[in-house]
């Protein structure tokens, strides 16, 4: 009983939140580059300039105009840029990891340290030096590399000269990307995942393209990253038949509030929309009726070449990773109380808390999860983001006590655990996000940290960078330890 002897326990990070580095060994600039940071109250912005040369601040998510681009302010922070320089740390990193009893590493390789501008025809062998340098550090302590292809960034030069993913082209230069790194890592990654949280690309940053939330455009643009997810699967199988290779979607469960049909009823389309179009295409390999019925209510046609039914088809995951930090109560009624969560709320749940970012606690919703997903497209699991944002104080004594954290994390393991052992649902593994303090990607905020390991930066980019032990680290090496047997106390 438990959870399978070579369960993969670790942690998860992504480039623009962690690496820095954002200039160095040749790397170009990436749409994450020029994010500033923000904090609950205050999105995100970029500064984006027109077409005659003015600039203007304005939110992440809103529309770029036809004709601006996002750029670099000078004298502005940009959170990416340092973050907490996994770049220059990445042995010190490993190392902890290793002390901790990491048997995977989730990171993302960035696209323009490879490909600088994205349309290059040789990549940057500096670059993918470094991701040697990476691999080899985590082999040599027996810890798998778990590689996020594309987290929420993209080379600029792609936004400026193609709108990104709305060209057709760019799937070119992403299969381009992805052959030179699975060749020069084929024997060093066997976990692969093609595109983060898949379900939240949908703005400039993400996408590279003005005018995203033009619903042609917007659908146009998702129809080539599903297409070039496939493609990555495809061929990364055809240079390593071994590869596993998965999605990546964050997956709260959505309940309706009530038992009013009509919440029931949207509950249904808000997890379609939001969550399931996405699984059902990387899973089964074609759209789903819902959505070429919705598509066809609104008169939007994909373009789409000869062959791409195929490609669809022949390219599903091998695997599911997926996000999973909060639920979702869904109402009919649009006048209802709001709540938080990781990028999309739903309205307040009377039966659970909610974190200092407003996001509300559900570990049964997490077991809830792993049964909806196994049931639907039984392919085995793996959990590659959850855990607690919180601000965490050091002691006069040097010490971080964050239990909070703990608990966070207990109450969530116990419930996957539940789902292993009493719904033999297929699990392979649990990478809590942020295992390391890094930048938020919500808020570009330091004092929302995740991580078993202190980092010493903060909101405006001060901080000798030192790591720092917190009260968790240990906590969680004896978890890896028992294999998930003993999570200490409160069980
Ligand atoms: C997910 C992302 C991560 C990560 C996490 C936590 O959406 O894949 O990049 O940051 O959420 O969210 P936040 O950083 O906003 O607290």
């Amino acid at each position: 009983m438990g959870f399978p002897k070579e369960f993969l326990w670790g942690g998860a990070t992504a480039a623009n939140q962690y690496e820095g580095g954002y200039l160095s060994g040749g790397k170009g600039l990436a749409t994450a580059d020029t994010i500033t940071a923000g904090s609950l109250k205050e999105p995100r912005r970029i500064f984006i300039e027109r077409e005659d040369g003015t600039r203007e601040a304005i939110n992440r998510f809103f529309d770029v105009p036809k004709g601006a681009r996002a750029v670099v302010e000078d004298g502005v922070y940009y959170p990416s840029h340092v973050a907490t320089d996994f770049y220059h740390h990445y042995e010190e990193d490993i190392r902890l990891m290793a002390e901790m009893g990491f048997k995977a590493f989730r990171l993302s390789i960035n696209w323009t340290r490879i490909y600088p501008g994205g349309d290059d025809e040789t990549p940057n062998e500096e670059g993918l030096a470094f991701y040697d340098k990476v691999f080899d550090e985590c082999l040599k302590y027996g810890i798998e590399p778990v590689v996020t292809i594309n987290h929420f960034d993209l080379p600029l030069h792609l936004a400026y000269e193609y709108e990104g993913w709305l060209d057709r082209r760019t799937i070119g230069f992403f299969e381009r990307y992805c052959t030179t790194i699975f060749r020069r890592y084929k024997d060093k990654v066997k976990y692969w995942m093609t595109f983060n949280e898949i379900n939240f690309l949908r703005d400039y940053s993400t996408l590279g393209i003005t005018e995203a939330s033009d619903y042609v455009r917007q659908q146009q643009a998702i129809y080539h990253v599903l297409l070039a997810s496939a493609r990555a699967v495809i061929l990364g199988h055809e240079i390593n038949p071994d590869f596993k290779i998965g999605l990546m979607i964050a997956s709260m469960m959505f309940y309706p509030e009530t038992c009013n049909p009509l919440d029931s009823l949207e509950e249904m389309q808000v997890t379609r929309e939001m969550r399931d179009f996405y699984y059902d295409v990387q899973c089964r390999g074609t759209y789903p009726s819902y959505r070429l019925k919705e598509m066809e209510r609104r008169h939007m046609v994909l373009k789409k070449e000869e062959g791409d039914d195929a490609i669809l088809k022949n390219g599903t995951v091998d695997y599911i990773g997926f996000s999973y930090y909060n639920s979702a109560a869904i109402s009919g009624k649009k006048d209802k109380e709001k709540s938080g969560g990781n990028q999309m709320g739903g309205v307040k749940n009377p039966y659970l808390e909610e974190t200092e970012w407003g996001w509300p606690v559900d570990p049964v919703g997490l077991r809830l999860v792993l049964n909806r997903l196994y049931d639907k497209y039984q392919l085995p699991l793996m959990i590659v983001e959850n855990g607690l944002g919180a601000i965490d104080r050091i002691e006069s004594d040097g010490t971080i006590n964050d239990d909070y954290r703990i608990d966070y994390l207990r109450r969530h393991i116990v419930e996957m655990k539940k789902a292993v052992e009493e719904d033999g649902v297929d699990l392979v593994g649990y990478l809590p996000w942020g295992w390391i303090d890094l930048v938020s990607a919500g808020t570009g905020e330091m004092k929302k940290r995740y991580g078993f390991v202190y980092v010493d930066m903060d909101d405006a980019g001060e901080g000798t960078l030192s790591r720092r032990k917190k009260k968790s680290f240990d906590w969680y090496r004896r978890v890896i330890e028992t294999n998930g047997e003993d999570l200490g106390e409160g069980e």
